[in-house]
């Protein structure tokens, strides 16, 4: 077969079929393991759009009247297939985004079916309250809002598709959601998923395209809700689009989070969160602790055990069970995170190891052709550090050494984002003392990253705007309308 007949097209997903749409504009999708086309996407115009809005308002007013237990085995069911397509949707996963496949099979597929067997769960108990009144007695109705547009980064496709359609269509709404650029084929799986689960058609749209198609949604006024997973100038973008309108927004965006590892902390499980929390994913993931503050007493204990295991991490073809890391989504990204490496050398940091671009993979295969990058350490670093300041994105791991609690809380509190954080220490009072101080939303005590659909996801300060997971998820896909019931007469001056 020559590469034109395995491309895939990436079209829409609309009113319950995939769709050419327009089918006007398009670009070629690309492996980041080797840079061969994967296949073409079409970008979503203006009609494209209006069909989404207009098959999603149909599915909605067909799911608003479903109870909660009948939203709830959609969701299940849905999860149901995506568990027994797991190892078809995970590949698909690792070939656009160049993530490992084991990532893919443990973490991406499963957690999108997580979230769908938790708010499929839970629809049948989203309720209201009942007071009682004074020859009265009032309640409150928690409703959907309609028509809600998810928009996704190119990190964890799927997952960031469910965890954002989960809680919606538990809540009895509809979405649109546009998957980035760079990743468009597994939120169609998705989609698919949802139709052979028994959704009404248009229940779950999918459109492709650009940063265009996000503002188009963010702007359309039949469109009651935007939840974003990307950066942070794209948020503020949003929130601005949304105002004239006071569209409800939630937002999760970057970090540059802070990892603190204290000299009683276990130092073995302290660099494996440290690694787990730079290098997994090839370090593209947004809560990451990207600024590792290690205790003066411990750090050259520390530094030996990090160095060395980060130097044995297998790096190659992500489509290997074998791999450990892959490629970085694209070269542009890859070009990006280099300068960051050449911006800590400038500034006078040391690079312990890594950030060069390897030929040969863990197996000896050539891997020139792709995105690939070894895992960079930098020590001798400064809070003030471009690499210290900025979200990299990529598996560049900052060293900053400190000496007392109160000087690494500052420290770590320093920036313009709250997403995460992480405190290493065996003294229990120390570990819920400092995790109390530390600005950021999403936190974890001697361990890093694990984010079961139980807990709270999000970020404080410009990370971010609402919570995705858990039961506080409910609030940002309804609106609590109360009712005030009258038994007697209604007394009046007049
Ligand atoms: O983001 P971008 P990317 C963050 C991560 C990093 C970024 C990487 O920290 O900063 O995401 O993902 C669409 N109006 N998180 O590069 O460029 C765009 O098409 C409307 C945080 O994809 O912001 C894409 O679909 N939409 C996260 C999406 O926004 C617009 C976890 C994100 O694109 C738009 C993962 C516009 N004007 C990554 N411009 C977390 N906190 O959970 C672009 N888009």
């Amino acid at each position: 077969m020559d590469n034109n007949e395995k491309r895939m097209v990436y079209t829409q997903f609309i009113d319950g079929a995939l769709t050419a749409g327009s089918n006007r504009e398009s670009w070629i999708n690309y492996n980041p393991a080797d840079n061969t086309p994967l296949g073409e996407v079409y970008q979503a115009k203006d009609e494209d759009i209006e069909a989404a809005v207009n098959s999603s308002e149909k599915a909605f007013h067909i799911w608003r009247n479903k109870t909660g237990a009948e939203r709830g085995r959609v969701l299940l069911k849905t999860a149901e297939i995506l568990r027994y397509r797991l190892e078809q949707i995970a590949l698909l996963e690792t070939q656009d985004v160049g993530k490992p496949i084991s990532e893919s099979l443990a973490v991406d597929v499963s957690s999108a079916a997580d979230a769908l067997e938790y708010f499929g769960g839970m629809a049948a108990t989203i309720h209201g309250d009942y007071v009682d009144l004074k020859n009265a007695f009032g309640y409150t109705r928690p409703e959907p809002l309609g028509v809600c547009a998810g928009i996704g980064a190119w990190n964890y496709p799927i997952q960031i598709a469910a965890w954002k359609a989960a809680p919606a269509l538990a809540c009895g709404n509809a979405m649109i959601f546009k998957p980035s650029e760079l990743t468009p084929a597994t939120a169609l799986e998705l989609a698919k998923a949802f139709m052979e689960a028994g959704a009404p058609p248009g229940l779950f749209n999918v459109v492709q395209g650009d940063g265009r198609v996000g503002a188009m949604l963010t702007g359309h006024p039949r469109i009651a809700k935007i939840s974003l997973t990307g950066s942070v100038p794209t948020g503020k973008k949003i929130l601005a689009g949304a105002a004239n309108q006071l569209k409800k927004v939630t937002l999760e965006l970057g970090g540059k989070s802070p990892l603190i590892v204290f000299e009683d902390a276990d130092i073995p499980n302290a660099v494996s969160a440290a690694m787990l929390a730079n290098f997994y994913t090839q370090g593209e993931v947004c809560s990451n602790g990207t600024r590792v503050f290690v205790q003066q007493q411990i750090l050259d204990a520390f530094l030996v055990q990090l160095k060395e295991r980060t130097e044995k991490i297998r790096i190659g073809d992500p489509a290997d069970p074998d791999t450990q890391m892959g490629a970085l989504i694209s070269k542009a990204h890859l070009e990006k995170v280099s300068r960051f490496i050449d911006s800590g050398k400038a500034s006078g940091a040391t690079l312990l190891t890594g950030g060069i671009r390897p030929e040969k993979d863990f197996k000896g295969r050539d891997i020139t052709s792709g995105n690939f990058l070894t895992p960079a350490i930098f020590t001798n670093c400064d809070d003030s550090m471009e690499i210290c300041r900025e979200e990299i994105f990529g598996p560049v791991l900052s060293i900053l050494s400190f000496d007392s609690e109160e000087e690494v809380i500052a420290r770590a509190n320093n920036t313009e984002f709250g997403l995460s954080a992480g405190v290493f220490t065996n003294d229990i009072k120390r570990g819920h003392r400092v995790i109390h101080q530390l600005q950021a939303g999403t936190c974890w005590i001697n361990n890093y990253n694990i984010t079961p659909i139980e807990l709270p996801f999000g970020g404080y300060k410009q990370s971010g705007l609402g919570r995705e997971n858990s039961l506080a998820a409910i609030q940002h896909y309804t609106q609590l309308k109360s009712v005030y019931v009258e038994l007697g007469n209604v007394e009046s001056p007049y």
